[in-house]
């Protein structure tokens, strides 16, 4: 069938609104109607080529969630018509990091950039026959796609798909770096650099963890008072306060447990890092590009401190567990969802999004491509 996509050819141009040709899906694979799909800055690293991709063209977007047209022999315990979430890292099922439920470190994840689906064949060809690749084995910034049943995750039906978009990578992204990776706990003080879609989202995790204070940091001055209706305690501008200095004033000279990096790790560490109490957390859940080969710790300081600095994908949890339990949560009032999408784009406007994201006039936009 031919499918409406929004396409990255090379880095720096905007993304191409084409037909692309999508083939039926094949053993183990589903058909899945995007109804709505996420404007996540990981996508515009990779229009930026700031984090490179094995191939081009490549139908980008992972922040997906839709309904199942058709499934491929094989396919068990999904059905046309379930509604699911679509995740950025398969799960395999079988590598010794799946069997222990820890599908985010699956063996698949490094080949989510590469651009084949699992199986490492192509389902998706441009006009002139070329293999059009898939973002995160996705490809969500389309009408339709087709996805191995690793990367699904069934869901309620009676969640809007808008709001399950986001349980697909921002909300576990930074809800779960809180819960799972620094495992925040009742009365923790947390900071947060960089409120967008995964730090605010670390807000409003590090709340429902308990943390008695919250600080986020931003140098977007309406990101600051978004992040107060997440939860923040305090705000630091961080455009025109020292963030050390603002984070020991709040903390009687000690730091916090817990400094969250979500923003540009090369110019943030550090202030984040010496923000944190002696045997505190640091956890950089944002990108750097990959030709970036080191972060400014001091190494003594690193000891003596008696810190740890950690890196966090999805959350560092399994989205098949993960996800449902968010869902469960927004359903319970703990999280909130429909507060963090601040626009919504048909898929012609896609680059409009990604200018509004850029200019911080997003907290999430969403493309809902049949708009
Ligand atoms: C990213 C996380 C790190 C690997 C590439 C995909 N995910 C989402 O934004
Ligand atoms: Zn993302």
């Amino acid at each position: 069938m031919r499918v409406r996509s929004a396409v990255f050819h090379r880095p720096g141009d905007p993304l191409s609104i084409e037909e692309i040709e999508l083939d039926p899906p094949q053993a183990g694979e589903l058909l899945v109607r995007v109804e709505a799909v996420g404007l996540c800055r990981t996508d515009w690293h990779v229009m930026q080529g700031e984090r490179r991709v094995a191939m081009s063209p490549m139908v980008l977007g992972h922040e997906g969630a839709g309904v199942v047209e058709a499934i491929g022999p094989g396919v068990a315990g999904v059905a046309p018509g379930d509604h699911v979430v679509l995740a950025f890292i398969p799960g395999c099922g079988t590598c010794r990091w799946c069997r222990a439920g820890r599908e985010h470190l699956c063996v698949l994840g490094p080949r989510i950039t590469l651009g084949p689906q699992v199986d490492g064949t192509f389902r998706r060809r441009d006009a002139t026959g070329r293999d059009v690749g898939a973002f995160c084995m996705i490809g969500a910034f389309a009408q339709y796609t087709v996805v191995h049943q690793a990367s699904v995750v069934p869901i309620d039906r009676d969640l809007p798909l808008d709001l399950a978009s986001l349980v697909a990578c921002g909300v576990p992204a930074g809800v779960g770096a809180a819960r799972h990776r620094a495992k925040v706990r009742p009365g923790d003080s947390v900071l947060v650099v960089g409120v967008g879609g995964d730090g605010m989202n670390v807000v409003q995790g590090a709340r429902l963890a308990g943390a008695a204070t919250i600080v986020a940091a931003d140098v977007v001055a309406h990101k600051l008072d978004w992040a107060r209706a997440f939860g923040a305690t305090h705000t630091i501008d961080a455009g025109r306060e020292d963030l050390v200095a603002a984070v020991h004033a709040l903390t009687d000279g000690v730091g916090v447990d817990h400094a969250f990096v979500c923003i540009d790790p090369p110019r943030t560490l550090l202030p984040a890092f010496r923000a944190t109490a002696k045997a505190g957390n640091v956890v950089v859940t944002a990108l750097t590009p990959a030709d970036e080969l080191s972060l400014p710790v001091p190494p003594l300081e690193l000891v003596t401190s008696q810190k740890a600095i950690m890196g966090s994908v999805y959350g560092f949890a399994s989205p098949r567990v993960q996800i449902p339990e968010l869902v469960a949560l927004y359903r319970q009032g703990a999280i909130r969802l429909s507060e963090l999408v601040t626009r919504r784009y048909p898929l012609d406007a896609i680059n409009d999004g990604y200018a509004d994201l850029i200019a911080g006039r997003n907290l999430r936009g969403v493309v809902l491509p049949f708009a």
